[in-house]
């Protein structure tokens, strides 16, 4: 693809766009592959030669030999969870220690962030002011720790003693807040000091400075990717707040979450599904019913497998929503989209955009800014005919029978950004490039 050196992996809609395999794709020409903010919340799905992977934590290049994992700053890292990405890669034949470089910057997700994450979900239920959703992985907590400066990092693994004082100072503050304001179990804080200590050794050698590290490599003449992870509708200052997740998931977090300037990220690449989903809570003005057989939202739910790659919740689903694209390409600053899963629109009749809303009796183009308003928002579609053929795994945009081209091309027109590549399938090589 001709794009810039480096190049911007963002999700332009709530996660599970399908940024995995193209980011995978992608690295066919990169020899560094930078995950640069969120945990283990996210879960990028590859099928390699027909065989499943589904990674949280490691970037996706990890599947290509000799290509270079940078873990950046942004990330949180739950050294537990990392080793047993590490154990079960390895198990299936992929090294992965030799090309691993975590930032000792990144702050450390706990058990107890588990606990809270967890209990906080319960006490939002109880109380009526409605779950978020989470992915119960402590990735909130662990974020609130590192900007209320009292997180335990990575390089504190180095520095048994000082690991030792801080732990037990956060610790005591997150039971303190378990046992008294949210009224349940603590965590036993001799446990979590053994487990980080055992873990510590195996995670030393991996820690790296990994700003300066992809410094080197740009100066190397590297290509470089950088792998966002959930999407542009869960940030935490862009997204549907409260209804987000904790850190920021656009592109310009490439440079702060892994320490380099944003003059070296040349490209931007937004990943879009042909229709939309989202897990979790949160207002959704597409989204469809998917219970009803037959129905548009059981087709994309069933045909689109739309189950989450790390909780197993089914994803809610609805038609392409261009306003709400077209604020995901502003905050990013997107040079093209690639559109995905356009053949799990295969055989509907009909196929919606929707192009803005109806929002107390007036019209907005773009997807406002308060959750609440977005709730109330009436979605006002365009309609365009539907295909029969088969769209899987095709590879030319000659090939795409003249109605999907149709889609396309007007989508592309209203959202604003040009569309350089189309995914037909999960394969590496369902793929087609328009630049
Ligand atoms: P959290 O756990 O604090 O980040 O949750 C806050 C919100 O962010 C959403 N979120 C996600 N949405 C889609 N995909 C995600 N990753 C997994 C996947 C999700 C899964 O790729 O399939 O397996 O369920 C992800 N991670 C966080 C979450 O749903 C909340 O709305
Ligand atoms: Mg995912």
């Amino acid at each position: 693809m001709n794009t810039g050196r480096h190049v911007v992996v963002v999700g332009t809609q709530w996660g599970d766009e399908g940024k995995g395999k193209v980011v995978d794709w992608l690295t066919d020409h990169a020899q560094g592959v930078v995950r640069f903010q969120g945990g283990h919340n996210a879960g990028h799905t590859l099928v390699i030669n027909g065989q499943k992977t589904a990674l949280q934590l490691i970037p996706s290049g990890v599947m290509r030999e000799g290509v270079a994992c940078y873990v950046g700053n942004g990330v949180v890292v739950d050294p537990e969870h990392l080793l047993g990405e590490i154990s079960r890669l390895e198990a299936a034949g992929v090294e992965v220690r030799s090309r691993l470089h975590i930032s000792e910057s990144c702050p450390v997700v706990l058990p107890t962030h588990v606990a809270l994450d967890k209990a906080r979900e319960i006490r939002r239920e109880s109380d009526g002011s409605g779950k978020i959703g989470t992915t119960g992985k402590g990735i909130g907590p662990a974020y609130e720790d590192k900007v209320a400066r009292r997180a335990i990092r990575l390089q504190d693994l180095k520095h048994p003693q000082r690991l030792q004082t801080k732990l037990a100072e956060v610790l005591d503050l997150h039971n303190f807040v378990l046992k008294h304001y949210l009224h349940t179990d603590t965590v036993d804080a001799a446990m979590v000091m053994d487990q980080l200590l055992k873990s510590a050794e195996q995670v030393r050698p991996l820690l790296a400075d990994v700003g300066y590290s992809i410094h080197q490599a740009h100066q190397r003449g590297d290509r470089l990717l950088f792998e966002g992870a959930q999407g542009s509708l869960l940030d935490i200052d862009h997204g549907t707040y409260p209804f987000v997740t904790s850190s920021n998931c656009v592109a310009g977090t490439a440079a702060a979450g892994s320490g380099i300037g944003p003059g070296m990220l040349h490209y931007v690449l937004g990943i879009t599904k042909a229709y939309t989903t989202r897990v979790g809570s949160g207002p959704f003005p597409t989204e469809l019913p998917t219970t009803e057989a037959g129905s548009v939202g059981h087709h994309l739910s069933s045909v689109g497998q739309e189950f989450g790659t790390v909780t197993g919740r089914a994803r809610r689903c609805g038609w392409l929503d261009v306003a709400a694209l077209k604020r995901a390409v502003i905050i990013n600053g997107v040079s093209g989209l690639c559109i995905t899963k356009l053949d799990v629109l295969d055989g509907l009749p009909t196929i919606r955009a929707c192009v803005g809303y109806t929002l107390d009796g007036e019209r907005r183009d773009v997807l406002p800014l308060d959750a609440d308003e977005i709730e109330r928002c009436e979605p006002i579609y365009e309609d365009f005919p539907g295909w029969t053929q088969s769209t899987k795994g095709l590879t030319t945009w000659d090939q795409l029978p003249a109605q999907a081209r149709n889609y396309l091309q007007r989508v592309g027109e209203l959202i604003g950004a040009p569309i350089d590549m189309v995914s037909t399938g999960p394969d590496r090589e369902h793929t087609i490039v328009l630049r």
